[in-house]
């Protein structure tokens, strides 16, 4: 296959510092040549330009920390990503998760004249299905997916022009983290959330075969992996750790089922914090999740 690595080095949704270096960490952690050693041609895009925030006054807007410079930095995404061919596969290295608003819009935008319907797979701790009114903290990368079906502001749910994700064709799994108002709005959308509890009970393998029946409609499938979908003790370099996370075999399992089901067209690996990491252990996991999503196999 034809892989295309973006970086969007952006910490600006987050509410601590440091992600805006997870594509360094992740290219540090030798993402191109695990990949090519799997065959795969390699092309690596470089970064989007993104804001630093000390060159910002910290600007709150009606619930929204840094929405201009957060809104640049999708738009820009989006336009990278939907000129991307359609024969390559874009890995997209957050960067907080806000970012996924502009991976997962220019991947539903790419080459699709005819308005396919684009799946989601979140991995995480946490559904980030917040709005500005619900949100505890503010910070964007609570919010990506609640934007991407059309909620909260206008301008970051518009990023896609008319186009709008829709909730039967999300899917979440591994979580373990969800605020009151959010809890609300995501039974209002119905959307399909596997928490740890159904992690324990029923086992990856099933929630896999679930999923995939129930995105069976779409022929686009996009994996938005968030490394504290893993458990802090696997993945310790995250922001916003969230103990009972995901075994490292339960992460490839699941990597390793989608995968052979051939259907995955682009991914994200987001929310990797190398200041708070052990020695790139955060971003050498995730390697590895990308590298069993893009066909690695024990034997
Ligand atoms: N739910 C909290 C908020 O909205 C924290 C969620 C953001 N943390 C993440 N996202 N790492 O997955 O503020
Ligand atoms: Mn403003
Ligand atoms: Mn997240
Ligand atoms: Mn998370």
């Amino acid at each position: 296959m034809n892989v295309s690595i973006l970086g969007i080095p952006m910490d600006l949704g987050a509410g601590r510092r440091g992600v805006d270096m997870g594509p360094s960490a992740l290219r540090n952690a030798h993402l191109a040549t695990r990949l090519r050693e799997l065959g795969h041609e390699v092309h690596d895009l470089g970064d989007i330009g993104v804001a630093l925030p000390e060159t910002l006054d910290k600007h709150e807007e009606a619930g929204l920390v840094f929405l201009e410079p957060i809104l640049d930095a999708c738009r820009s995404t989006v336009g990278r990503v939907a000129e991307l061919p359609a024969d390559t596969f874009p890995l997209t290295l957050g960067g907080d998760h806000s970012v996924a608003m502009g991976t997962v819009t220019g991947n539903a935008l790419r080459g699709n004249p005819a308005g396919e319907r684009t799946g989601l797979i979140w991995v995480d701790a946490h559904t980030d299905y917040n709005t500005p009114r619900s949100s505890p903290s503010g910070n964007i990368h609570g919010m990506p997916v609640a934007h991407l079906t059309g909620l909260g502001d206008a301008r970051l749910s518009g990023l896609g022009g008319p186009w709008q994700l829709r909730p039967e064709d999300i899917v979440m799994i591994g979580i373990r983290s969800v605020d009151r108002h959010e809890r609300d709005l995501l039974r209002e959308a119905g959307i399909q959330a596997y928490t740890m509890k159904e992690v324990d009970q029923m086992g990856i393998t099933r929630i896999v075969e679930e999923t995939l029946e129930r995105l069976s409609g779409v022929t686009r499938l996009h994996v938005s992996f968030d490394a504290d979908a893993l458990d802090p003790s696997v993945c310790p370099g995250v922001g916003t750790p969230v103990p009972g996370g995901l075994t490292y075999r339960e992460g490839h399992l699941l990597m390793e089922l989608l995968s052979e089901s051939g259907r995955v067209t682009s991914m994200d690996i987001v929310e990797v914090n190398p200041v708070l990491d052990l020695h790139n252990q955060t971003a050498e996991v995730m390697v590895g999740m990308a590298a069993s999503l893009l066909g690695q196999r024990i034997l």
